[in-house]
């Protein structure tokens, strides 16, 4: 490959569309991905520097902490907090909102980030990776809990890393999704795969299948469909996929198309739905609809809820066009 393009320079020249536009964006996203080489690094390593296994802690969500869950997060913390470009960050790990302390410049973002997303797959050497959102603040203010909790449709930015056979960056600006591979030789994310799009009709889906019996109706009935295959209404076979790592059944689903469901479920009243809004639903929605696929609760556009929480959960259908479509009508008519 002679004519290249890396993340920075993709970057400066989308940046290039806005006149206006300071650079401050790019040096954030810099940053994150300065951080996200760092942890394709430790993760690439593994038992060889000793990161695997569990830190024999809880995180504020009652979830067993791996020690590469701490790890990561503190180098996404210690990467972007001295910038001067944040006014605040929220991590999956962390009950409150980060504050940037008073000896480093505040900036005009708020960044909300997984370190490691799918870490229970981390020991049995399975793809894992960080997704990260971007929001636009007011200059200067110290951020409140309100600032944050801002509904997914206001991302200026959101993107993932995947830490699989190649390490992989996903990101959307807005104007479209654009896929970069991580060039271990020259330390650089190359773009090599321009212009994502999800085909809009699918024969495979991903679920959990082991939570059936919590499934509601509409739920219920689409994936027994979809079992009954070429018998059944629908009249084809699907295939079923399950990486149980968030990013990686994403990044399946924007290069071959699919559907994913982590549905409403009444398992534990006190948790209907799994996947947090803030740093999970609302990044991979925006990469989703940008990718010309459809991301909802069943009953409502995911980038369209008012959070209410830093780490609230809600129930996420997202990936090709007409089966979601399909999903959608099953629980308008249920
Ligand atoms: P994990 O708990 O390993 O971090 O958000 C959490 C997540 O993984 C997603 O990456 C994944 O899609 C889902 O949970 C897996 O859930 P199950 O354990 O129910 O399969």
């Amino acid at each position: 490959m002679t004519n290249t393009v890396t993340l920075t320079r993709f970057i400066i020249e989308q940046q290039r569309e806005w006149p206006d536009a300071s650079g401050t964006f790019t040096l954030l996203l810099n940053n994150i991905v300065t951080a996200c080489k760092q942890i394709a690094h430790k993760v690439n390593r593994g038992q060889l520097i000793g990161v695997l296994g569990s830190a024999g802690s809880e995180n504020v969500q009652g979830e067993v902490q791996k020690k590469l869950d701490i790890i990561t997060h503190e180098i996404m913390v210690n990467q972007l907090i001295w910038t001067g470009h944040l006014a605040g960050m929220a991590s999956e790990e962390i009950d409150d909102v980060i504050t940037i302390p008073a000896h480093y410049p505040k900036g005009k973002y708020l960044v909300m980030f997984d370190p490691l997303d799918g870490s229970s797959n981390i020991d049995v050497n399975l793809a894992v990776g960080t997704i990260f959102s971007v929001l636009r603040c007011r200059e200067g203010i110290e951020p409140t809990l309100d600032d944050f909790l801002a509904k997914g449709s206001e991302q200026v930015c959101a993107g993932f890393v995947i830490y699989g056979p190649s390490t992989m960056l996903v990101l959307t600006t807005g104007q479209g999704v654009n896929g970069f591979t991580l060039d271990q030789d020259i330390g650089e994310f190359m773009l090599t795969h321009p212009n994502m799009r999800i085909p809009e009709e699918t024969s495979e889906f991903a679920i959990n299948m082991s939570n059936q019996r919590f499934w509601e109706p509409p739920v219920q009935r689409y994936i027994e469909e979809c079992v009954q295959g070429k018998e059944g209404v629908r009249g084809k076979d699907f295939n079923m996929r399950w990486v149980a790592s968030f990013v990686a059944d994403i990044y399946r689903i924007l290069t071959r198309g699919g559907v994913f469901l982590y549905p409403i479920d009444n398992r534990d009243p006190k948790k209907p739905a799994k996947l947090r809004i803030m740093y999970e639903a609302n990044p991979m929605a925006f990469i989703i609809e940008q990718a010309g696929g459809l991301c909802t609760t069943g009953c409502e556009r995911i980038l369209d809820i008012q959070p209410s929480g830093i780490h609230q959960r809600v129930p996420v259908i997202l990936g090709s066009k007409n089966e979601v479509g399909r999903i959608i009508a099953y629980h308008q008519s249920a």
